[in-house]
């Protein structure tokens, strides 16, 4: 019965047509919302070097506890213009940008979703503001069935803003433009998810990340980042692969004396570019922008990192974030915990670092003196595979290509912590993998595989794909 289960699975590699992990992905529709924090505007030029990944729907200032229209010393508010100056930074760059991907939105466009929302006040949302208004006609628009993934890198006053107009003027939608919705929250960075998007639209089932662990992109990165990552966001990395010689856009990119200095923001972004992960399936997936799991009907947390946490009931931010109780522990093992609560998102750091000094080329390089990632291919029949334990499964990635002619490597793993089977799973560094599901596992276990797959240019890129396997009996 093992054997001829088997066969059928090597048959199907066989009679399947292999397609590439990327182009399995939708292409994603964003919109940013954004208080304009020095690590906003770090953010925005790494988001405006990715735009090629996404349709960036909108750009929308707003406000948020620590930045508003009035407030005064580090709570001032950075002058709204700030959009249109990086923009026009990007400008400049853009035409070597389409060297090398057709697919960067002009400035022109980026120009046109650029909307001023509710900035007033910390947790105004009873304007109704261009920016809001903006945001919900793109909401109600049903033309394109798309996900739409919307981000608060400041409050969330604004997103509020836009949903009450869809309230008061469509209620009876509400159901409709919750079911296109996604949301990314860096942290709350003010009350109203609490007071309003809570209670009048969490019963929809939103998705919706509240992120904690961005922070170790944040300020705190000297601090929280392993060994084996820091040096990709210190001085000498960063100079010579983003600071210098690399044109007005990464000129204008704000850092610390050379060495990053924060990209708070990212993460959300992050979380959405299709480089074959498919964390866009589920946030207990984990990928470039973390690892979540649920709290409560479709809101979802970080991991907890300790047995005596428990999840916040109300606001989650700076107050009472995990990140910031563990930022000053001095003691080893309290160290350990910080560094496994930031994992989910710095085990793809060197990756995402490599994939921005990429971009930065392409700022001025010339298409064939720069790095482009590979593109994984895989049979799609074998991306979600049933079977017994015993039964033995081939995945076979060499049909994988890179468009620079790039040598490439493969890596497979066992990603633990986003199935539900925990045991050893020993890889392989060959792009075919064969693998026999092991006798411990049990009937309704999810065991994830990622294949890993780096290309010989510099710096490295690296794309993946993931099969996930569910045990049956
Ligand atoms: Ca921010
Ligand atoms: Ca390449």
């Amino acid at each position: 019965m093992i054997g001829l289960r088997f066969i059928g699975i090597v048959c199907l590699l066989v009679i399947c047509c292999c397609t590439s992990a990327r182009g399995m992905e939708d292409r994603p529709r964003i919109i940013v919302t954004t208080d304009g924090e020095a690590d906003d505007r770090a953010s925005f030029v790494r988001f405006l070097l990715t735009s090629n990944e996404f349709d960036v729907e909108a750009i929308v200032n707003s406000s948020s506890e620590f930045h508003w229209v009035g407030g005064k010393g580090w709570n001032a508010f950075h002058p709204v213009e700030w959009i249109a100056e990086y923009i026009g930074y990007y400008a400049q760059v853009y035409p070597n940008l389409l060297k090398h991907s057709k697919d960067y939105p002009s400035p022109d466009e980026l120009l046109a979703r650029w909307k001023v929302g509710n900035i007033s006040a910390v947790g105004e949302y009873a304007t109704r503001t261009e920016g809001a208004r903006f945001i919900a006609d793109i909401l109600l628009d049903n033309s394109d069935s798309r996900p739409i993934w919307l981000q608060a890198w400041g409050g969330c006053n604004t997103v509020a803003a836009a949903l009450k107009i869809i309230q008061e003027d469509h209620p009876e939608r509400m159901a409709e433009v919750a079911s296109r919705l996604r949301l990314y929250l860096i942290w709350e960075q003010d009350e109203t998810y609490q007071q309003y998007i809570r209670p009048q639209w969490e019963p929809y089932g939103i998705p919706t990340i509240i992120s904690d662990q961005f922070d170790c992109m944040a300020y705190i990165w000297p601090k929280v980042l392993p060994s084996e990552v820091k040096p990709y966001f210190e001085k000498a990395w960063m100079k010579a692969q983003i600071l210098e010689g690399h044109g007005p856009l990464c000129d204008a990119y704000p850092n610390k004396q050379g060495a990053f200095n924060a990209e708070g923001d990212t993460p959300a972004f992050l979380h959405t570019i299709p480089t074959g992960l498919r964390n866009r399936e589920s946030p207990a997936y984990g990928g470039w922008g973390g690892r979540y799991v649920r709290v409560r009907g479709n809101v979802w947390m970080d991991p907890l990192p300790l047995s005596d946490y428990v999840y916040p009931s109300g606001q989650w931010g700076i107050a009472n974030s995990w990140s910031k109780r563990l930022e000053h522990a001095t003691d080893t093992a309290e160290i350990n915990v910080r560094t496994r609560y930031f994992k989910p998102l710095w085990r793809w750091l060197d990756d995402i670092q490599n994939d921005f000094a990429a971009r930065a080329d392409w700022c001025v390089e010339e298409y064939e003196s720069a790095n482009h990632p590979p593109v994984v291919s895989l049979a799609q029949a074998l991306l979600d595979v049933s079977a017994g334990v015993g039964e033995v499964i081939e995945w076979d990635a060499s049909g994988s290509t890179d468009p620079d002619g790039d040598t490439l490597s493969f890596r497979w793993w066992h990603y633990a912590e986003a199935g539900s089977y925990a045991g050893h799973v020993e890889g392989v560094s060959t792009p075919k993998f064969s693998f026999r599901i092991p006798e411990d596992a049990r009937v309704g276990d999810t065991i994830h595989l990622i294949c890993e797959v780096r290309d010989s240019g510099t710096p490295a890129l690296t794309r993946y794909c993931r099969v996930i396997v569910t045990v049956v009996g």
